[in-house]
């Protein structure tokens, strides 16, 4: 299979394993070049730490897109995640634009979880994100996420396959192609991802077994992974289940080692059979 490439564009959190140092690995792995933006620059991310550092990038955003337009560099994806502001979200729609005509596009929004915002994030900004992730191939929001992007209230869990499906086809009709849905239960006990592709109307679902507790970053190691696969050439409800694996491995070692769940998942163990799960039938 020939060499991909992905841009990817989420912030760097210099501690606490999510969004980029998360992303670079995990796509790197399993044999795809990872090129990046970062679109801010924290000490760590914002989930549980306080008086963390944050630098927005969102000025350096343009001038690295013109340096990389001379050079005639393309991508086969983009892949965004966590952005530094509202007025970031307009200028990454842009960088979607000038890249994105050959690229594949996945938008995992990074903006909220169990019913409420990240800190930094208010509704304006979901709306803005929602308008980034209608221009995806594929969006790949929890639930929290999907609700507040369609501007609905945020409703708990067990829901019913009616339910879900509702929300992946509003989102598609707002113009995502391809939807997966993250943190979708039709039972206690079991979790996992749905899948909806708009042209087929096809619809997928994996689940697993719960595991409790809160794991920081889950997201952005499922979202990585998933693209990971995509650009391997799995189809998207492969792709879909090798995402929940890799995720649920990397919070059961996690979970084993006792670590601050602040910290992030322990992934990296779980990289050496992600690339053979993946890589094995290219
Ligand atoms: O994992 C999502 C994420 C990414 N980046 C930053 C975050 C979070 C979630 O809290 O704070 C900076």
């Amino acid at each position: 299979m020939a060499k991909k490439r992905v841009l990817a564009i989420h912030d760097v959190s210099c501690f606490g394993r999510c969004s980029l140092t998360v992303a670079l690995p995990i796509i790197s792995a399993t044999g795809v070049e990872c090129t990046v933006i970062p679109t801010a620059v924290l000490s760590t991310h914002t989930g549980g730490f306080t008086g963390y550092t944050f630098r927005d990038m969102t000025d350096d955003i343009e001038p690295i897109v013109d340096h990389w337009e001379s050079l005639g560099l393309g991508f086969d994806a983009i892949y965004t995640g966590y952005l530094g502001s509202a007025r970031q979200i307009d200028i990454v729609k842009d960088v979607v634009r000038r890249f994105g005509k050959d690229a594949m596009f996945i938008a995992d929004p990074a903006m909220a979880d169990n019913g409420k915002m990240y800190p930094l994030f208010d509704m304006e900004f979901a709306e803005r994100m929602g308008s980034l992730c209608a221009m995806a191939d594929i969006v790949v929001p929890n639930i929290t996420e999907a609700c507040f992007m369609l501007g609905r209230e945020y409703k708990e869990g067990p829901y019913t396959p009616e339910y879900i499906l509702d929300l992946m086809k509003a989102l598609a009709e707002k113009g995502s192609k391809k939807v997966v849905l993250t943190g979708v239960y039709f039972e206690e006990g079991k979790l996992g991802a749905a899948t909806y592709d708009s042209e087929t109307s096809k619809t997928s679902y994996t689940f697993r077994d719960v595991i409790p507790g809160y794991y920081h970053g889950t997201g952005d190691v499922y979202a990585s992974a998933l693209v990971a696969a995509v650009m391997n050439g799995r189809s998207l409800e492969d792709a879909a289940s090798i995402a929940v694996d890799f995720t649920v491995g990397s919070i059961l070692r996690t979970r084993a080692s006792g670590a601050d769940i602040r910290f992030g998942v322990d992934f990296e163990e779980g990289l050496f059979d992600l690339t053979k799960e993946i890589t094995c039938r290219n």
